[in-house]
């Protein structure tokens, strides 16, 4: 089959991955007009994981497979976080309000959200995805990119390294995935999106400058709902209407997107694979419905963030030896208070324990609208010292790490709200 527009040949071959419901398709772009460009080029691959929360939840639960469910919030004002491809078909997805899909189709099954599972699916993702190349840069929890340049040689063509990521996500964690490949990152972005699910879509070098004239502007990475109502006037319908204007009079309408677009339109991007670096820190805050100056609730959003943060660091194996606090009030002024610890802490009640003694002398007389702590100095191992601190002994510390993990270990297997603190009730 041939496209007519920009003169790309499209190959369908069977992947071997069976999905009853899936298409089964390998798409594969290939030129039949240019001659390749000389020069070394750059191959990077962008993997997306298909209908991300609720794969795992049809495959954790056997009950689920094949039907219309979504992932989502129980909440009244719940929204969908992930609809499955089944509930896709009945006009139902991401970010909609929950009742709104279940008007859509009444019969929908809602399975709760559980974060720590897909975070701990994420990680082994990721694990795989370093094993082709050290140059993974994870862009959010279901996806990445690959920089597999000249890795050629060793693992095999371009086509066949996706074949192989795909089989191996298949084969250890039982999900499938839709692979972009392309000369530029924000092409390798929209490829793997293009066929989605369960697809690899290869967009060559050669061939990339024509295809770009082609892409749909609301498909390109950092086009908002305000900029493109901004493109239909200026009847911008796809990446090579970009060209018909200067780079000056789109800088004018669109800022830096403008700049950017300008480079997109003649298969420009220059921006590389960043692997994501050591971690320093981690914080955790929460912007209240209420402005209060009730330390009781501040106290009782501590006890939260604790939660949070030292299920954080032990599901990392990470310690912190460094604790803040934020408080942010109704006239956008905030204070923060930090402490160096002597000892390194992953237990909740430990961080709470600090963050409390942060406020003790703190005498508030603005309402507060922000809450958050923050910890930091993160290292793998446990500093040997063992010095009183704010009345926790280290043995006390000990205990409490060991049931915070017997907690950690329940809600993974039930979920993360089915233990809470008796306060947080
Ligand atoms: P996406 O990759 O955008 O979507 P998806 O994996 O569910 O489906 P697709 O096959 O189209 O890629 O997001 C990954 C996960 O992130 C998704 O499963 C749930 C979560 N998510 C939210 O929680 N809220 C949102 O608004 C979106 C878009 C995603
Ligand atoms: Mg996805
Ligand atoms: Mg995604």
């Amino acid at each position: 089959m041939q496209d007519a527009t920009c003169g790309i040949k499209f190959f369908y071959e069977n992947c071997n991955f069976p999905q009853p419901f899936f298409p089964q398709t390998l798409i594969y772009y290939e030129c039949i007009k240019d001659k390749p460009q000389q020069g070394r080029s750059k191959v990077i691959l962008h993997v997306d994981m298909d209908a991300f929360f609720t794969s795992i939840e049809q495959r954790d639960n056997p009950e689920l497979k094949g039907k219309p469910i979504i992932v989502g919030g129980l909440s009244k004002r719940g929204v969908v976080s992930a609809a499955s491809y089944e509930a896709r078909k009945f006009g139902i997805y991401s970010a909609m309000p929950i009742f709104q899909a279940l008007k859509k189709y009444p019969g929908l099954i809602v399975v709760p959200v559980n974060k720590n599972k897909y975070a701990g699916t994420s990680q082994k993702i990721m694990k795989i995805l370093k094993q082709y190349t050290p140059l993974v840069e994870p862009v959010s929890i279901d996806e990445a990119f690959l920089d597999i340049t000249g890795c050629e040689r060793l693992l095999g063509s371009h086509k066949n390294i996706a074949i192989d990521i795909k089989k191996r996500i298949k084969k250890e964690l039982f999900l499938t995935c839709s692979i972009g490949v392309a000369p530029v990152k924000f092409l390798a972005k929209i490829a793997s999106d293009m066929n989605k699910p369960n697809c690899i879509t290869i967009i060559e070098k050669h061939e990339a400058k024509k295809f770009v004239l082609t892409v749909d502007i609301k498909k390109v990475p950092g086009v908002g709902e305000k900029a493109i109502k901004q493109m239909k006037i200026l009847n911008i319908k796809t990446l090579g209407d970009i060209n018909k204007f200067s780079l000056k009079i789109l800088y004018k309408k669109f800022g830096k997107l403008g700049e950017k677009l300008f480079k997109f339109a003649q298969c420009i991007d220059n921006s590389k694979i960043k692997p994501k670096g050591k971690r320093k820190s981690i914080s955790s805050e929460t912007t209240l419905a209420n402005d209060t100056v009730e330390m009781e609730v501040v106290k009782k959003n501590f006890l939260y963030h604790a939660q949070i943060l030292g299920e954080k660091l032990r599901n990392k194996n990470f310690f912190t030896t460094n604790i803040s606090i934020k408080l942010k009030f109704n006239d956008f002024s905030q204070i923060t208070r930090q402490k160096k610890l002597k000892l390194s802490i992953c237990s909740s009640s430990a961080i709470y324990k600090e963050s409390l003694n942060l406020i003790k002398n703190l005498k508030i007389n603005k309402k507060i609208r922000l809450i958050g702590i923050s910890v930091s100095g993160l290292s793998h191992k446990k500093k040997p010292v063992q010095i009183d601190m704010f009345e926790q002994t280290k043995e006390k510390i000990d205990k409490w790490e060991k049931i915070d993990k017997t907690i950690d270990c329940i809600s993974k297997k039930f979920g993360s709200n089915i233990i809470k603190k008796a306060t947080l009730k």
